[in-house]
């Protein structure tokens, strides 16, 4: 990856806890037989968290596309650990970023890390979240398959206006719902109704869209042409594309960029991420 330093926004996407333990486990969706969240809700993880607030943070180089935000990927295969920030939050994340962050002085005592428990990206798919400036009150926790355990906190929130990335899984997911063991109802209303965020001049108002489209890719698998997307949609919404919702609609995306990262972080929605 170079020698430079990669400046990413962490946002926190708060877990529904409540909902969780409001149903029933015999009352809940299952995974592969297993109810939503189960292992999340275990006496043990409860205890261990308190009454802290539980988020999963996610680290994304484009802030400004966080209100197109429809649900949030995990690596199936990936262990994730739940880390004490302070007495009042926790957050999920990989092992790695979270030996990052305590020296980034994001938990309460610099160096310090307190781990509450431990899971597998499978024991959060369809684990309800609050996702900062979505329109949807709820979206969902889903698989992706190239999630990297080596890079930024293994939690990739998705934006599927304008990441071609996350636009074909869901798509797949959509397409295969049965095979990825994911419920309709967590993937189709979402896909079916995902905003526009951003115009550009070439690619439209769903920039991650019209070049899946216009490369043929047709699903996950098409790692080349998915890079080449990924490249042309990421230099064609950041150098010229304008904002169409939120409080800075109608500037730029790099001047909204500064404006809308700012205003998380003063929110507490978001923090500074670097690795
Ligand atoms: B970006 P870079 Cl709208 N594994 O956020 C795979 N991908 C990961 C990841 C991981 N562990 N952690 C973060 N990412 C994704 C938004 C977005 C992103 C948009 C458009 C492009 C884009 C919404 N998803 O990234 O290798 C995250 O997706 C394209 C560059 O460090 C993060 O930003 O350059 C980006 O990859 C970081 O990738």
């Amino acid at each position: 990856e170079g020698v430079g330093v990669q400046e990413y926004t962490g946002i926190k996407l708060q877990v529904l806890l409540k909902d969780l333990i409001d149903t029933p486990e015999a009352e809940r969706d299952e995974v592969k037989g297993v109810p939503v969240g189960k292992a999340l809700t275990s006496p043990q993880i409860l205890e261990a968290l308190g009454n802290r607030k539980l988020y999963l943070v996610a680290a994304t180089l484009r802030p400004e596309t966080m209100y197109g935000q429809t649900n949030c990927y995990v690596g199936v295969d990936i262990t994730y650990g739940i880390y004490a920030v302070n007495d009042s939050e926790a957050w999920v994340c990989t092992e790695r970023s979270a030996r990052n962050m305590a020296f980034q002085k994001l938990f309460q005592e610099v160096g310090v890390i307190k781990k509450l428990g431990e899971l597998k990206g499978s024991d959060l798919i369809g684990v309800p979240l609050n996702a900062p400036l979505s329109k949807y009150e709820k979206v969902y926790t889903l698989p992706m398959e190239g999630v990297l355990v080596t890079k930024g906190t293994g939690v990739v929130t998705s934006v599927p206006s304008d990441s071609p990335d996350d636009y074909i899984t869901l798509q797949d997911l959509k397409k295969k719902a049965a095979y990825y063991n994911v419920q309709p109802k967590w993937v189709e209303p979402f896909f079916d109704s995902f905003p526009s965020i951003i115009r550009t001049p070439n690619y439209g108002d769903r920039a991650a869209e019209a070049a899946v489209k216009k490369l043929k890719i047709n699903s996950q698998k098409d790692k080349v042409q998915l890079a080449e997307a990924k490249a042309e949609v990421y230099k064609e919404g950041f150098y010229q594309g304008t904002m169409i919702v939120g409080d800075f609609a109608g500037k730029s995306v790099q001047e909204a960029k500064t404006l809308i990262r700012a205003q998380l972080i003063e929110q507490g929605v978001a923090f500074p991420y670097c690795e």
